[in-house]
């Protein structure tokens, strides 16, 4: 998709705030600094719209984008950020769990793994999540252009086991920093939202 108008609609804390409209919807979800506001930015051609940091932790809310008049991109805070405290952690876990499972727009959740790593117990678990309510997974392994392309097809076998990834998902190596897998991203986004014709 070649993306004109991108902008922010909301961030969100409580369903009451989603937005009111039946746009389909894809979520971002992963560890803090994998790099989702960066996925957003290279798929919307912008530098900066979901705003990224060097800091982890960043995202706090989910942060309502709207593309092209015809889809949302949910932000959703990263998980694993070792200085949230307890009942912090607690809170995003309910904030996230009910936005997943309850919200009817949801098309599919971008699941995006540091591809240097092994993926973590929190990476694991999400994918089960996601898995176990039956929402459609795009695996994007990220920060490729860290890792020479020959070692890429041994990463991605080893974050595939560790998933116990099923073959109806879809699996994109990809880099911000390179562009690469942003077009099959689009296109899986698509299909899954069902934009393609
Ligand atoms: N080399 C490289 N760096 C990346 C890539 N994607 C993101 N980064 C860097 O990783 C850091 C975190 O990126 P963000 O996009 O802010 O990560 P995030 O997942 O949104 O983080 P939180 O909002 O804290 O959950 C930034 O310094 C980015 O520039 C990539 O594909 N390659
Ligand atoms: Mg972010």
């Amino acid at each position: 998709m070649k993306v004109h108008s991108a902008e922010i609609v909301i961030s969100a804390v409580a369903p009451k705030q989603y937005p009111d409209t039946n746009l389909p919807e894809i979520a971002l979800a992963g560890r803090s600094n994998v790099g989702k506001s960066s996925f957003i930015n290279t798929l919307i051609d912008r530098k900066n719209l979901a705003r990224t940091s060097s800091k982890p932790g960043k995202t706090q809310t989910l942060n309502f984008y709207l593309i092209e008049n015809c889809l949302h991109f949910v932000d959703v805070p990263g998980y694993g950020y070792a200085k949230v405290s307890k009942t912090e952690r607690a809170k995003w876990g309910k904030m996230i769990e009910t936005y997943l499972t309850q919200r009817e727009q949801l098309r599919a959740v971008v699941s995006l793994i540091d591809m240097r790593h092994e993926p973590t117990q929190d990476d694991i678990q999400m994918y089960q999540f996601l898995k176990y309510y039956e929402i459609p997974v795009i695996v994007v392994a990220t920060k490729a252009d860290k890792i020479p392309r020959g070692k890429w097809n041994k990463h991605e076998s080893m974050i595939k086991k560790a998933l116990e990834f099923e073959k109806e998902d879809t699996f994109i190596v990809f880099s911000s920093v390179t562009k690469q897998g942003k077009e099959e991203a689009w296109q899986a986004i698509e299909a899954l939202s069902g934009l393609s014709e």
